[in-house]
């Protein structure tokens, strides 16, 4: 079996005096609101490693607060340049081109280029799913869902010859509920199958949850890493776990993590235009030495990275079981 191996992911190992299992990088936050004129807030962004380096996909909400999507080129994961202007889509149908929104953006290499999905504002929010395959053309395939859906997340390869979505099926608004269902399509465009995988849990993700990065295969089956949500008298709060789910049928879930591994705590965290969210988007996973670099929005404001390790997380998941 060929290792999947990017010795260049960004990496800062665990500090002395802490006992987490997810740590987050000492020079946090990675990128400021600020980094583009154009920029209100640049958050819950998702990466991939491309030519050697690094692209991505990034939510930039702009001075007006539309919420959009930006390409962005990094040498090292951690300095990234972002284009000032959003991603242009081309559509061949000009319906889709209909705009209210796109934001949080997941981003993959799929068989043979980049796909992007994304909450797409069509009549509501629900899943937009495009590609690239240079991150300087943008081509719009399809809706994949109808409205009103979330946290639209394919995984990495075709399971039983069918591609395979993540989604969180929502309402219209600041949604109070939501549970993480899987969709299937033979073809990237129609979606069927639905499948329940879990919900929601007491505590830290009481209210909703949602699929996060795009998930990593392991011989144990596949590695999600999801957001969790708890109402507090404060509102929302926003803190991430993981959970396994069977290789071959990816509803079934193995282990789920009783605890979260992160949770707003700090103040880039803490505190920005919406308080108490930590929002993972994307993962880099070097197979060889385990490690997982996770990246994440701070605040609905910007952009942060946190570190861990594969073992580590799976020792995790069985450990505080709570399925
Ligand atoms: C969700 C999404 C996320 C955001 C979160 C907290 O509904 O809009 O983009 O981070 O709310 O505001």
């Amino acid at each position: 079996m060929n290792l999947s191996t990017l010795p260049n992911i960004p990496w800062e190992d665990r500090p002395a005096h802490s006992h987490e299992v997810v740590w987050r990088y000492s020079a946090n936050p990675i990128i400021p609101r600020d980094l583009i004129p154009s920029s209100n807030s640049i958050f819950n962004s998702a990466v991939v490693p491309f030519e050697g380096a690094f692209a991505g996909v990034f939510r930039c909400d702009n001075k007006k607060r539309e919420m959009n999507l930006h390409a962005g080129f990094s040498p090292d994961g951690i300095h990234w340049s972002l284009e000032n202007d959003p991603i242009h889509w081309d559509c061949p149908d000009p319906e889709l081109a209909h705009f209210e929104h796109r934001y949080d953006p997941r981003v993959l290499f799929l068989e043979d280029r980049y796909y992007v999905t994304w909450c797409n504002g069509y009549h509501g929010p629900t899943i937009g799913i495009g590609y690239t395959f240079d991150f300087k053309k943008f081509e719009f395939l399809e809706n994949a869902l109808l409205p009103f859906n979330r946290n639209g997340v394919l995984f990495p390869r075709r399971i039983n010859g069918k591609y395979v979505m993540f989604s969180r099926p929502s309402d219209n608004g600041h949604t109070p509920f939501g549970d993480i269902f899987i969709s299937q399509s033979p073809d990237m465009v129609h979606w069927g199958e639905h499948r329940f995988v879990m919900g929601t849990k007491g505590g830290w993700q009481s209210t909703k949850i949602g699929a996060g990065p795009v998930p990593i295969e392991t011989p144990e089956g596949w590695l999600l890493f999801y957001h969790g949500v708890l109402t507090s008298c404060n509102g929302f709060v926003y803190s991430f776990g993981a959970a396994l789910l069977d290789l071959d049928q990816p509803w079934k879930v193995i282990h789920r993590g009783g605890s979260y591994l992160l949770s707003p705590q700090t103040l880039y965290e803490n505190v920005g235009d919406v308080p108490n969210v930590a929002f993972p988007c994307a993962t880099l996973y070097d197979e060889p030495t385990g490690r997982i670099t996770i990246y994440y929005g701070g605040a609905d404001t910007v952009t942060a990275l946190a570190f861990a390790k594969l073992d580590e997380v799976l020792a995790f998941v069985k450990e505080t079981d709570d399925k």
